[in-house]
């Protein structure tokens, strides 16, 4: 029988630890460990022959590589993973017997891997799309995996469609246009014939589908799923992820942009976060429904294309999760790591959700062919830290070594073991759910309802949020080259509300519907926008990339007194120049330009602020990048922060309807202006005036009421 190991974070560190201090590590071998004595020039007869067939070392290295490559994920192709783990607020032991949501002292260790749904490995990362949200939970009852998305439904209600959907939203058959988008005719043809989309699609037209981080998005179980006790009572509920900095969003301009300038942003960002101890925290959440309220609403509780709307079924927090440690390996470990919903522990299980239902089968099996078999259980980042043993045996790459004669049960000649658990010793007991039926392809009536959501999150949305949806209507539409496909879509948004169809209409070049349509639903569910929600904070800098625009002359009491204001609030600053090496202030002091304009870009930002020095701000005056800098950050609504003779160079970008500090008339002057997110000062000295200000703003995100400022060029 294999030992019990014990469960803690740091199991998994020690062993890498092992690896590390293996004196062995220090020669190159083979895999056949012998030590290799050239690995740079291949073994030839004479200076200029042939290669020999007999350099062992070559075809073996050669070998390999040929084979580096595994199929990758049909979806979620391109994804990021970290390391952490999930700690309960208080014992749950009322809802469900699950061991890891008892102890509020346990840390239970987990693996995240975010993704986008629809780019192949090497796509874009700022693409519209969904952004998978998947967590395996460690916990001493085996492997729980939490399979989600940041969107809380889905585009189908029954998995059998789930092929048809992906076959349509990936690129096109004959040519394989467009990648990693939804833009293109095959997509929103499936979605005009399946109008179950409809709200769905809303979340994707969203700013939800743009996140500016991975740490600054929610995250949903979407399906539904139960939680059991260890009476055997069992409720329906629902898990939410809420990011402790806010839900915040690019806007779509920038994202196109930054699919050029840095492909890898969330990426990045979700390293360079975990390196700098920046550690990533969300809240984890359950929604919680009593079986007798089953049929209480007016959607069915088990249609993934439905929320629960918070009004009628609160949330509550029940614990926290922690992103500490990025993998040391790309491949073995994000790669690698195989999810499943179907991978449950006691006191979680399963709901009759038709989506979910097919989940429960789809995922074992990509794995067995985009892992190589049946025991990709055995890489080390699938591994449950709790025992695992049965009869199992053999297959491909298998590792785990059995002793003894027997893989069979019962048996009598290896003590009848390994044995089914009872429930008492926390054997997996499937909830008891009275199912009775006849064999029929079809759905309850209440799935039929497709538009009354949609039309829910559409009331929710703030006035900036339902404008970028009619804009990202216009751009995936307006990418549709069948006028039918086009005409096909207005009409069904019809459904949800006449003045969004009419308005999707205008920018896409079909007729508006002829009778003005929409459902009648007149309720809200704030929490569903960004902007309206509780869950956005708004109150805090920590963590946000401020550049700080200089040339030669810059006023270093203003960088100094800036910087360090910024960095006190948890922000990280750059200072962005021409070109990199050291700027000298007008007082003589020096400083290291971070990024020049040829490695960076506004859209990599969160704001921008731009000293005094007269010298310094007549050089800026004349780079085109500078003003295009500060232009392209107005037009995505961020942060703007000038002091001292910094002022001017907003004037000469010509920042549309905006009050500057500075004199008014010839007797009066306002030393400090903070409008629409442009924040401004003069006179020398103290800036924590300015400071305050400016935090304030960049803590706002984004300020909206500047974005119809569309004169601004960049
Ligand atoms: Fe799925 C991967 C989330 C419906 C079939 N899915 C996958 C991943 C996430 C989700 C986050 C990536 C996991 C990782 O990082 O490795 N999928 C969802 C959500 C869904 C959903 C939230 C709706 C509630 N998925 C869904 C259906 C099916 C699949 C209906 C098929 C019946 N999903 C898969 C898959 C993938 C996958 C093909 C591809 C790679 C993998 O499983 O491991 O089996």
């Amino acid at each position: 029988m294999e030992k019990k190991r014990i469960v803690d974070e740091k199991s998994k560190d020690e062993q890498l630890e092992m690896v590390r201090e293996d004196p062995e590590r220090e020669f190159l071998t083979t895999n056949q460990g012998v030590r290799v004595s050239n690995t740079d020039i291949s073994l030839k007869a004479g200076e200029r022959g042939p290669t020999l067939l007999e350099d062992f070392h070559f075809r073996e290295k050669l070998t390999h590589f040929d084979h580096e490559r595994i199929p990758e994920r049909v979806v979620h192709a391109r994804g990021s993973g970290a390391y952490g783990y999930f700690q309960v607020y208080e014992p749950m032991k009322e809802y469900t017997s699950a061991k890891f949501l008892q102890d509020p002292n346990k840390k239970t260790p987990v693996f995240v891997r975010f993704s986008t749904v629809v780019g192949f490995r090497g796509s874009a990362d700022t693409v519209r799309d969904v952004r998978g949200f998947a967590t395996k939970f460690y916990t001493e009852d085996g492997n729980y995996d939490l399979v989600g998305n940041n969107m809380p439904v889905f585009f189908i209600q029954d998995a059998i469609k789930f092929p048809d959907l992906v076959h349509a939203i990936k690129p096109e058959q004959d040519n394989q246009i467009p990648q990693a988008s939804a833009a293109h005719d095959t997509f929103w043809d499936f979605v005009s014939c399946h109008p179950e989309n409809a709200h769905m699609i809303m979340w994707v037209l969203s700013d939800r589908a743009l996140p500016r981080s991975y740490r600054m998005m929610e995250g949903f179980g979407v399906n539904t799923f139960r939680f059991v006790n260890s009476e055997g009572k069992g409720r329906f509920i629902k898990f939410h992820w809420k990011p402790l900095l806010g839900i915040h969003s690019l806007v779509w301009d920038e994202t196109q942009k930054i699919a050029g300038k840095d492909p890898d942003f969330n990426r990045r960002d979700l390293w360079e976060a975990i390196e700098m101890g920046d550690y990533p925290e969300y809240e984890f959440g359950v929604q919680i429904l009593e079986e007798e309220d089953e049929f209480k609403f007016d959607f069915d509780i088990l249609d993934p294309t439905k929320i629960w709307p918070e009004e009628d079924v609160p949330i509550k927090w029940i614990g926290k999760m922690t992103l500490n440690r990025n993998p040391d390996n790309f491949f073995a470990e994000t790669e690698q790591v195989a999810f499943c919903p179907a991978n449950v522990v006691p006191g979680i299980d399963f709901s009759n959700d038709p989506l979910l239902q097919g989940r429960l089968f789809s995922y074992l099996d990509t794995q067995l062919i985009r892992l190589g078999g049946p025991n990709f259980q055995e890489i080390p980042i699938n591994r449950p830290l709790a025992p695992v043993a049965n009869n199992q045996r053999e297959g491909y790459h298998r590792t785990t070594i059995n002793k003894g004669k027997t893989s069979y049960f019962p048996n009598t000649v290896g003590e009848n073991l390994p044995r089914p658990a009872s429930g008492e010793e926390g054997g997996y007991v499937h909830y008891m759910e009275k199912v009775e039926g006849k064999k029929i392809r079809s759905r309850s009536e209440k799935f039929k309802d497709f538009f009354s959501q949609a039309k829910l999150f559409w009331n929710s949305m703030s006035e900036p949020e339902k404008k970028h949806i009619i804009e990202a209507f216009h751009f995936e539409i307006g990418k549709v080259n069948d006028k039918n496909i086009r005409k096909a879509v207005v009409d069904m948004f019809n459904n949800v509300d006449g003045d969004l169809a009419i308005e999707i209409a205008k920018g896409v070049g079909v007729p508006a519907p002829e009778k003005k349509g929409g459902s009648p639903v007149t309720k809200e569910s704030p929490n569903v926008s960004q902007e309206r929600s509780e869950r956005n904070v708004k109150n805090t800098i920590k963590t946000r990339k401020i550049a700080i625009i200089a040339a030669d002359g810059y006023n270093h009491n203003d960088v100094s007194q800036v910087k360090q204001a910024l960095e006190a609030g948890g922000a990280k600053t750059h200072i962005v120049s021409e070109h990199q090496g050291m700027l000298k202030s007008s007082s003589g002091e020096e400083i290291e330009v971070d990024k020049s304009y040829v490695t960076t870009e506004s859209v990599l930002y969160d704001a921008v602020y731009i000293p005094g020095g007269k010298e310094n701000v007549k050089t800026l005056k004349m780079q085109g990048d500078a003003i295009h800098f500060v232009n392209e950050a107005f037009r995505h609504c961020k942060a703007l922060g000038a002091t001292g003779e910094g002022v001017e160079l907003f004037k000469a970008a010509n920042l549309p309807d905006i009050q500057f500090a500075g004199k008014e008339s010839v007797d009066k002057e306002i030393p400090l202006v903070s409008d629409k997110g442009v924040v401004t000062a003069v006179k020398e000295g103290d800036r924590s005036d300015f400071n305050k200000s400016f935090t304030t703003a960049i803590a706002k995100h984004r300020h909206w009421d500047r974005e119809k400022k569309e004169q601004v060029p960049a």
